[in-house]
């Protein structure tokens, strides 16, 4: 028998319901003696984890978000902790034409820093930037904040959380005054009678939480499901909607119509608890269902049933019950070149309805990364500074500067939104500095990105991989990741945990933390904290009086609530409580009440024509994540997942001459990306859709825009004009 195991519990790496997982060591177990149990996996015994360990993962039954359950990404994620596919030493390319070689930690820590400090010197601070992630914890996505604005002294540092959910979190300021993603628990889905999830496919990209939706069908409530395809998640739906893709505004602009039209808005809710209806309301009278129809594609009558379902009505003139709703939106409406106004059309739909500011109501992003939410709130982001304050605000720099012990003038301003950012690599910015990103895969007009990157005088990558970004680089920093260390993460209820470290990382490797602190040292700035707990107590005094105020949470409070209800912020005090649920009594704007914005549609900007007469629309699948530099490393994922695919309807590929299987080209006026054909008739037949997950010619990235939302930075991934070929 093996030895009692010693167990962590700790979150999983991957997305935004950072489920809780159990970590198991077992020392000296045999190559081999896999129980073959699905939901556990283990490291090879030699080349595991640390020190010839091996760890075997299964659910947190008492952990309330997942409750116990996994995905497959989580199940296997343990994998990525072994050494085999591990960055283990600091590698160096010493001259242009070099290949990256092996080097000492000081010698690679020596040569960063003096490049850095070599080219602000010669060609000012401004011309050194940061590029961060929002899976980092907030221990990281802080001190990257800080070491920005404190050592390297430029305003240049974004992230790629500007990628993920920026839209929505800019349309909840502008109508909430505050940007939580979900402002109650996820548990309360199963509670509400009707729910609009708005392109999210959460069956494949957050497994664990379906169950929430199941629960909620099973006790009477509707799902209404809003995707160009007919996805898992939309095949548990009540009604279906497949709009043409990039037309979500004037589809919600459609519903509220519907409502302004058979007397189904909550007059009573508009009065007492929001402002601006007046000019929305003349705005959504242009959007008649025949006319969203034309526009989006959805036939008039389930636009029309749609708005009844979601009000409580059932068409028969009768006023609609009391009911309770949400409004949920992923990336399939944020990700546009109108993402903003798209999601404030949606929340001007759940604000007519009254489906907000009270218990199982309201309007909620599903935030995507692991940390994508708290990544967002303390200083990672260009324009932000700790506690989701804004960098221009004389009194937050006055506060955080003091907190850091510097002069607020010090402090630069606001820098560039991160395609900004990227396409200013090689001209004024000069020297960047990656870390949780792989933006060669990830990012829109991926070539463009990368003939960037490749522009720079100096490029440093911090990976637990050798991702397609570190291969470009020329210092290369080998970190620790998730299980290898202690830090905090915010989940995508606003929830703030603790995760716990379950084994020593293999031997090299060292924190963002400890890469942060050695060059700091070599800056002329010591003494830059590089211990979580002691960078937590920093975070949270640094927070104190912003919107996303941690001041009264510490690892010992969240160490003990891990396994209750959580503590949600704000949380300004240590007896404080938190938030689960925000909005009851009033909206986080000056007044109080939620604001309704006026928006247009905005047509996709790059219309279909007559030589690239399709629409591209891009995503993800179950079994791998993101830039896949994590999730193709995982056998068992790529054989679940196994290459990039092109999905079209039969009567699209029949027009262009395809057959299941044939490798198909899809070009834009950027360039193009090839994967498997696999045709069926879940998806519009004017629109061809390829997950991103893949560099090389299988690159979806290729083919997408940089054209971004003007209100928020988000690049409009989810719509490009393209032709599509069998590819020769
Ligand atoms: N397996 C897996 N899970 C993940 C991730 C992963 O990479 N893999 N990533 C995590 C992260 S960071 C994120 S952000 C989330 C993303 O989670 P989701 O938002 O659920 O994922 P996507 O597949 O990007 O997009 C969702 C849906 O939007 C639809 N869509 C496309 N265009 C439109 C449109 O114009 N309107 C509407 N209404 N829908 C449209 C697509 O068809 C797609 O089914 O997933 C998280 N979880
Ligand atoms: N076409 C298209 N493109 C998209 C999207 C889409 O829907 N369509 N979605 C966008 C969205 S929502 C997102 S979030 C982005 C994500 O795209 P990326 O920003 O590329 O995200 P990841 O692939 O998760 O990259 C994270 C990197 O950090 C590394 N890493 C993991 N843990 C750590 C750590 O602790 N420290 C450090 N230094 N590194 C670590 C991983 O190995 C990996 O290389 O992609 C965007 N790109
Ligand atoms: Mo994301």
């Amino acid at each position: 028998m093996d030895a009692p195991a010693a167990v962590t519990r700790t979150h999983c790496p991957y997305c935004a319901l950072q489920c809780g997982m159990e970590l198991r060591v077992d020392s000296g177990v045999p190559d081999g003696a896999d129980d073959g149990i699905n939901n556990g996996t283990t490291n090879g015994a030699s080349d595991g984890a640390g020190n010839g360990t091996r760890l075997r993962v299964s659910g947190w039954d008492k952990f309330p978000v997942n409750g116990g359950a996994l995905c497959q990404k989580g199940a296997t994620a343990t994998e990525l902790l072994a050494p085999a596919s591990r960055l283990t030493s600091p590698l160096i390319r010493r001259s242009r034409d070099a290949e990256l070689e092996a080097a000492t930690w000081d010698e690679a820590l020596d040569f960063a820093a003096a490049r850095m400090s070599a080219i602000a010197a010669g060609h000012g601070r401004d011309a050194v930037g940061i590029f961060g992630g929002g899976g980092l914890t907030h221990e990281k996505a802080y001190s990257l904040g800080k070491f920005a604005r404190v050592v390297l002294q430029t305003p240049h540092i974004d992230y790629n959380g500007r990628f993920c959910m920026s839209a929505a979190a800019a349309a909840s300021q502008r109508a909430f005054g505050v940007d939580r993603g979900l402002p109650f628990p996820l548990a309360d889905v199963a509670q509400t009678d009707v729910i609009l999830l708005v392109g999210s496919n959460l069956a494949d990209t957050m497994p664990p939480a379906l169950r929430y939706f199941t629960t909620q069908r099973e006790n009477g409530g509707r799902l209404i499901v809003v995707d160009p395809r007919r996805t898992r998640t939309a095949e548990q739906a009540d009604l279906h909607l497949q709009p043409v893709p990039g037309t979500d505004a004037a589809l919600a602009a459609g519903l509220l119509h519907v409502l302004i039209a058979e007397h189904l808005l909550d007059e009573e809710f508009i009065a007492a608890r929001t402002n601006g209806f007046e000019e929305v309301r003349a705005e959504a009278l242009r959007w008649w269902p025949e006319r969203v129809e034309a526009v989006c594609g959805v036939p008039a009558g389930d636009v029309r049933a749609a708005a009844r379902l979601f009000a409580g009505a059932d068409g028969s003139g009768k006023p609609a019950r009391p009911t309770t709703g949400m409004v949920l939106t992923a990336r399939g409406t944020e990700q546009q070149a109108d993402g903003a106004d798209a999601v404030n059309a949606w929340i001007n739909l759940t604000l007519a309805a009254g489906k907000a500011g009270r218990p199982y109501c309201g309007y909620g992003a599903i935030t995507g990364q692991g940390n994508g939410q708290g990544g967002r709130e303390h200083g990672q982001k260009a324009d932000q500074l700790p506690g989701y304050r804004k960098i221009t605000d004389p009194a937050a720099r006055e506060h955080v500067a003091r907190v850091w012990g510097v002069d607020a003038d010090s402090l630069p301003g606001p820098g560039r939104p991160a395609v900004e950012l990227l396409a200013s690599c090689g001209t004024d910015i000069r020297a960047l500095l990656v870390a949780g990103s792989n933006p060669v895969v990830s990012a829109p007009d991926a070539q463009f990105v990368t003939s960037r990157l490749a522009a720079l005088e100096f490029l440093a990558v911090c990976d637990v991989v050798m991702s397609e970004t570190a291969a470009l680089a020329d210092v290369v920093f080998p970190v620790t990741q998730w299980a290898e260390e202690a830090g905090t993460m915010t989940n995508l209820e606003g929830r703030v945990l603790l995760r716990r470290k379950a084994v020593d990382p293999p031997e090299g490797v060292r924190s963002d933390l400890e890469v942060l602190g050695g060059l700091a040292d070599r800056l002329g700035r010591p003494g830059f904290l590089t211990s979580p707990p002691e960078i937590f107590e920093e975070l949270a005094r640094a927070s104190a009086g912003g919107v996303a105020d941690y001041s009264g949470l510490s690892y010992a409070r969240l160490d003990a609530a891990s396994e209750g209800p959580g503590l949600h912020w704000p949380c300004p005090a240590p007896n404080h409580p938190g938030v689960p649920r925000m909005f009851l009594d009033a909206f986080g704007t000056p007044d109080g009440r939620a604001r309704f914005v006026a928006v247009g549609h905005e047509p996709a900007v790059e219309e279909p024509c007559a030589e690239y007469p399709y629409r591209l629309t891009t995503g993800r699948v179950l079994a791998q994540y993101q830039s896949g530099a994590q999730t193709r490393r995982v056998p068992s994922l790529n054989a679940a997942a196994p290459g990039p695919y092109v999905q079209l309807h039969p009567d699209l590929a029949a027009a262009v001459g395809v057959s299941e299987g044939d490798p198909v080209r899809v070009t834009s006026r950027r360039g193009s990306a090839v994967g498997a054909a696999l045709i069926n008739d879940l998806i519009r037949p004017d629109t061809v859709f390829m997950p991103f997950h893949w560099g090389g010619a299988g690159r979806a990235n290729s083919v997408t825009r940089r054209t971004t939302d003007p209100v928020s930075g988000m690049p409009a991934f989810k719509t490009a004009a393209v032709r599509v070929e069998v590819a020769r």
